[in-house]
């Protein structure tokens, strides 16, 4: 018996419900994932900790459909089921359906696609979440965690709002590798984005993190760098430590794009711009403004601050979106 099988036991495969309707939010890694142990279920190999975007993220409305395909709307678009984007989801959805029946899948994002911007992580949380809606499941958070986790790895953190860390596990059939909430609150935490390109990324955050580990001299270290970062980070969100969150947070996103900058052929995601924000970040910092980056798999730039700070963050950076 697989583990789905074992999840979905006398549970149903078809459509229990006239609807399956969900929300998640997007989340930032403050820790990041980069590298996985299995690529077919997406088991990392390192834990990861994240925070989510309030009210940024993914709305999912499933309904059944009397037809031999599934139809996919993304942001009142119709997707070719044919393209990568429609044969991934599908794949994702036979995992747990009954063979024959189709669904009418309407998706509305309010983030932008693809330019690391994480929305992977809320779309495959949501429509985990708007099929256990739909089949009424009733499963727990840490199974909804797993079965998000089958999607794209950093859905997992998307079931849960706030700081989340996502467990590796050591178990071949993954399931021990799960996103967990932390007790942590801290709404006067603020991420906030600086858009330099919503361009399709030249390279995908799954072909990049394989040809990391299987190329990069860099990532050899990478497991125990972020095994003493989530250490830090930890001590910085128990103590409300703003320095040491903010600078634990940068320096593993600096680490990260270091691994790729070393594979074979190097990865680069940053634009001109991108690199001119970074130092202009770090140049207001030694002038006493508290704010601190990360970046993702994308030329983007995350601005972590106060809420205090707002005003004058904002006078000193573009910020958008987040915000
Ligand atoms: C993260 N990223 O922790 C890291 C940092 C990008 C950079 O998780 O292959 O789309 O679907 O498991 O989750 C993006 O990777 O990859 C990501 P898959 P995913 O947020």
């Amino acid at each position: 018996m697989t583990l789905i099988e074992a999840f979905l036991k006398n549970k149903s495969r078809e459509p229990l419900k006239p609807k399956g309707h969900a929300r998640a939010d997007s989340n930032i890694a403050l820790i990041k994932y980069w590298g996985k142990r299995d690529t077919q279920l997406n088991l990392p190999a390192t834990n990861s900790l994240s925070i989510n975007l309030d009210g940024k993220g993914t709305e999912t409305t499933l309904t059944p459909l009397n037809a031999t395909e599934d139809r996919i709307v993304v942001n009142g678009k119709l997707i070719d089921n044919k393209s990568d984007f429609a044969k991934r989801l599908i794949q994702f959805i036979d995992l747990f359906r009954a063979p024959t029946h189709r669904l009418d899948i309407q998706t509305e994002n309010n983030i932008p696609t693809a330019a690391g911007l994480a929305s992977s992580a809320s779309g495959f949380a949501a429509l985990t979440l708007a099929l256990n809606d739909l089949y009424d499941w009733q499963l727990d958070k840490k199974t909804l965690s797993l079965f998000a986790r089958l999607g794209s790895g950093s859905a997992c953190r998307s079931i849960y709002t706030g700081f989340v860390e996502w467990q590796k596990g050591e178990k071949a059939d993954g399931s021990d590798s799960y996103a967990v909430p932390l007790k942590t609150d801290w709404p006067e935490l603020q991420i906030g984005l600086i858009v330099l390109s919503s361009k399709i990324k030249s390279i995908s955050s799954r072909e990049a993190m394989l040809r990391t580990v299987k190329t990069s001299p860099a990532y050899k270290a990478w497991p125990s760098t972020v095994s003493d970062n989530l250490t830090t980070l930890k001590k910085a969100l128990s103590n409300k430590d703003f320095h040491l969150l903010g600078q634990t947070a940068e320096n593993n996103a600096i680490a990260m794009h270091e691994t790729m900058h070393q594979a074979t052929p190097t990865i680069n995601y940053d634009l001109p711009e991108t690199k001119t924000i970074k130092q202009k970040i770090q140049q207001r910092r030694k002038e006493g403004l508290p704010v601190y980056f990360t970046q993702d798999a994308g030329p983007n730039i995350k601005l972590i601050y106060l809420k205090s700070d707002e005003m004058i963050t904002k006078k000193a950076f573009q910020l958008a979106a987040f915000t």
